[in-house]
């Protein structure tokens, strides 16, 4: 036996060596080869080499930045350095370089591409126009000024950039407050060196005591923290700058070892020796201060003390994803893969995607996350612009930490946070991977984060549609085809949760934009008052509700930018029953067509009292039957946010009010949230009602805002990791009138079986594979087999129950 031979046989199942076995077999068959190559290769050269594919026409054509980036590529690496050049030489922003800078100086925080007006995209796309001046958007933190602010400054050309102006937007003031900026690394190491090393001095041997460690010089007993930023709607004052950070233990995962200790800490100077700690919590008591503490701890016996061993990190323990149990299946067998018998059916070019009949533009936005524009089937628009818009989690709790922690992300750069997807896991084997790059702060250059997008083609499994016509009277066939689908994927890993974020481009002409939570709770140390907000899920770890919530922007443009919404309205109606008797009664359902005119009418919140399509469509646009030409968004993923109105942080994500909202596009609500929420909450930067008044809706440039979300009341389960199922939030873009038929009638993927001559099924079955070739799995027959071999099998024509 020679030693693929041995290999073979310890994988066990490769059946491969009868010629029937169709293309998918050979696929497998020549990987498996290479892989044997490869391995040998290894051993020598102990590095790996991509493997061969069986035929590769499509796949990532041209990589790489190109030298002429398109109106919605990310900046490139050499506009990033331009830029930054050109930043740098500007006396007025007065930029410290990256080794000098800190909270006192001016710094730039995020760099990110700043879309031009959309009348100006359109020109070039569409009418031959001059492309308009790539510009990017620039957050700098100026805490060299005398009054410190954040300012946001448009910069361009980039190809050779010449302005830096303030951003001048009426929907969000500019400059912005410097104490509402995004938590950055600069203010974080400096807290770390100033006022963690002040709570050791003064509380050291109490945490020694209580948790086994302390937070600065440290050895290999440290604790650690995390940050919640205190909105100003609790705090009352947007002037003043208010972060709680809670102690944790830096074992894996540190968000499942949080001590009952945290600091509550003023930081609303730019000058750090003017921070301070406000309050102490510790043991399920709030101390006015760290001399508080240590006074009552040392003095009073009733002081309530924590003793908790030091939790050492270690693969061993149960917060890990390592293996552990009955292992199944009980020997090694891999998990089944996709196979793409004729190579990939999918291009990219730079950032713009080509997949059967769409074709697109994607990026990942530094501040916003996964986005695509200008999307389109058979060349026709569908959308000018899809993707995130904010994400926001909502706890609760009886510690005074958890219960004010309210996180908004964009201020933690949402994009930014997609990297390293893992094949095989994250994302198929044989996916596409884009990097992305990025500019922020502390950083003189751009860094480019690998793996951060990936690109498959999926079969989904279910069937697209299909029909089995098993009766002869009513023609004796079978159509169908699987929905395989191109998914454009990116995971945001933002501190403890991993937010899978999709676009699903179906061969019906639909698009699905889904939303999926996974990762770490964000627990807090059990005590027995947290009992309203979560379950005691193991001794120290108490999991608390919280609620996640999604917003994202669909900016239609459904046979051009002329557009109305209406709704479908589904209603119940009394008619006679006639066949009884004149005044008999008989109830059913109708709809009636309800077209919104304003965008204050076009507020949707869901009643289940009232079910309802929500439908957009030109007015110019109709079929021969004078039905418009439409699309309809459907919402899967909807969750009442039940927050007051207006109180609180729910002031700053008024955008989760609803489930849907319709709005005339404006060059000045780009995006309905900013990187200020999680500080704004007091006077919100960006308010998203502000997006909302009484003007017309009708034929004109529509935007629609959808809101997904879910509550989370942690169980064990999500130990150690919750797991992605029961958890998918998706809202669908599907085709409503706009073809004549589903368009998936193109495609090859479409399998038809019949008889050779109708009503005659002796004469035997035929299949229709529309040029591609027969397909198979290993060990498995193949349908044409299955025709030649059982023919009775396919159509069971003859089986007793048949339909009459
Ligand atoms: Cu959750």
């Amino acid at each position: 036996m020679d030693d693929a031979e041995k290999y073979r046989r310890s994988i066990g199942f490769w059946r491969c060596s009868t010629m029937v076995m169709g293309i998918a077999c050979v696929g497998l068959a020549v990987a498996f080869i290479a892989t044997v190559v490869i391995k040998n290769k290894e051993l020598e050269e102990s590095a790996g080499s991509a493997l061969p594919c069986p035929s590769q026409d499509g796949g990532l054509l041209t990589s790489g930045d190109p030298s002429e980036p398109s109106p919605f590529h990310d900046l490139t690496i050499a506009e990033y350095r331009r830029l930054h050049e050109f930043l740098a030489k500007q006396t007025d922003i007065n930029l410290a370089p990256a080794d000098t800078a800190a909270v006192n100086t001016s710094n730039i925080f995020i760099v990110d591409l700043l879309i031009p007006a959309k009348q100006q995209v359109l020109s070039f796309l569409d009418n031959q126009g001059t492309q308009p001046a790539r510009e990017a958007r620039v957050m700098v933190f100026r805490g060299d000024k005398p009054t410190p602010v954040v300012e946001e400054y448009k910069v361009g050309p980039l190809n050779d950039p010449a302005y830096a102006t303030l951003i001048q937007n009426p929907q969000r003031r500019n400059p912005v407050q410097f104490t509402v900026r995004p938590v950055g690394a600069l203010e974080f190491g400096t807290v770390h060196k100033n006022i963690m090393s002040l709570v050791d001095q003064e509380v050291g041997d109490i945490l020694q005591a209580s948790y086994g460690g302390t937070l600065t010089e440290c050895g290999d007993t440290c604790l650690t923290y995390y940050p919640t930023p205190v909105g100003s709607g609790l705090t009352g004052d947007i002037d003043t700058r208010t972060i709680w950070f809670w102690g944790n233990y830096p074992a894996e995962y540190y968000s499942l070892y949080p001590l009952d200790f945290g600091v509550c800490v003023d930081l609303t100077s730019s000058d750090f020796s003017q921070w301070r700690v406000t309050k102490v919590w510790y043991s399920g008591t709030i101390y006015d201060s760290l001399q508080d503490l240590k006074t009552r701890y040392h003095s009073d016996p009733a002081t309530s003390k924590t003793r908790v061993d030091y939790v050492h990190n270690s693969k061993k323990l149960k917060t890990t994803q390592s293996l552990r149990g009955d292992p199944a299946p009980e020997t090694p067998k891999r998990p089944p893969v996709q196979v793409e018998p004729d190579g990939k059916r999918y291009s990219i070019q730079h950032r713009h995607v080509t997949y059967m009949h769409w074709d697109f533009d994607i990026r990942l936005s530094a501040l916003t996350g996964p986005q695509a524009y200008d999307i389109r089937y058979h060349g026709d628009r569908i959308a000018y612009e899809l993707g995130l818009s904010e994400i926001a989690v909502f706890y609760s709790g009886d510690n005074p930490v958890q219960r004010v922690t309210d996180f908004i992300d964009s201020g933690a750069l949402i994009g930014t946070h997609s990297k390293s997807l893992i094949p095989g896991a994250d994302c198929p084997e044989g996916a596409t991977f884009l990097n992305v790059s990025f500019l922020g702060e502390g950083m003189g250059e751009p860094t480019t984060l690998e793996r951060a997008t990936c690109v498959f083609e999926q079969n989904t499994g279910i069937p697209l549609r299909r029909h089995l016509s098993y009766s002869r009277e009513q023609g004796a066939f079978y159509g169908g085809m699987a929905d395989s689908v191109l998914v454009v994927r990116s995971i945001l890993t933002i501190v403890n949760y991993d937010y899978i974020m999709d676009f699903v481009f179906h061969q019906s002409g639909a698009i699905e934009m889904r939303a999926v939570s996974t990762g770490y709770i964000l627990s807090t140390f059990y005590r027995p008052e947290e009992a309203p907000y979560g379950f005691r899920l193991d001794e120290h770890i108490n999991g608390n509700v919280h609620h996640h919530m999604f917003h994202f922007k669909a900016d239609l443009d459904i046979g051009g930018t002329s557009n109305r919404y209406e709704t479908l309205d589904i209603s119940e109606e009394e008619v006679q029953l006639r066949q009884i008797s004149p005044t008999a009664t008989y109830r059913q359902t109708k709809f009636d067509r309800n077209p919104r005119v304003t965008e204050t009418d076009a507020v949707y919140k869901f009643n289940f009292d009232t079910p309802k399509y929500h439908i957009v469509h030109n007015e110019q646009k109709k079929t021969q039957y004078d039905v418009p030409r439409a699309f309809r968004i459907h919402i899967d993923g909807m969750s009442k946010q039940l927050l007051t109105q207006g109180m609180d942080n729910e002031r700053t994500i008024p955008w989760a009010r609803q489930q849907l909202a319709v709005t005339v596009h404006s060059d000045h609500e780009l995006v309905s949230s900013s990187p200020y929420a999680m500080f704004d909450s007091r006077d919100p930067v960006t308010n998203f009602t502000n997006f909302i008044s009484d003007q017309s809706i009708v034929d004109k440039d529509l935007v629609f805002w959808v809101t997904m979300g879910v509550h989370h009341i942690p169980h064990t389960e999500d130990l150690p990791v919750t797991p992605t199922v029961g958890g998918h939030l998706s809202f669908f873009l599907l085709p409503y009138n706009y073809f004549p038929e589903c368009p998936s009638v193109s495609s090859r993927d479409n399998i038809r079986v019949e008889y050779v001559t109708p009503n005659t099924p002796a004469d035997g079955l035929k299949v229709e594979r529309n040029g591609n070739k027969e397909n198979g799995a290993c060990g498995a027959l193949t349908l044409e087999q299955l025709v030649r071999q059982r023919p009775d099998d396919i159509l069971q024509t003859n089986n007793e129950f048949k339909l009459l």
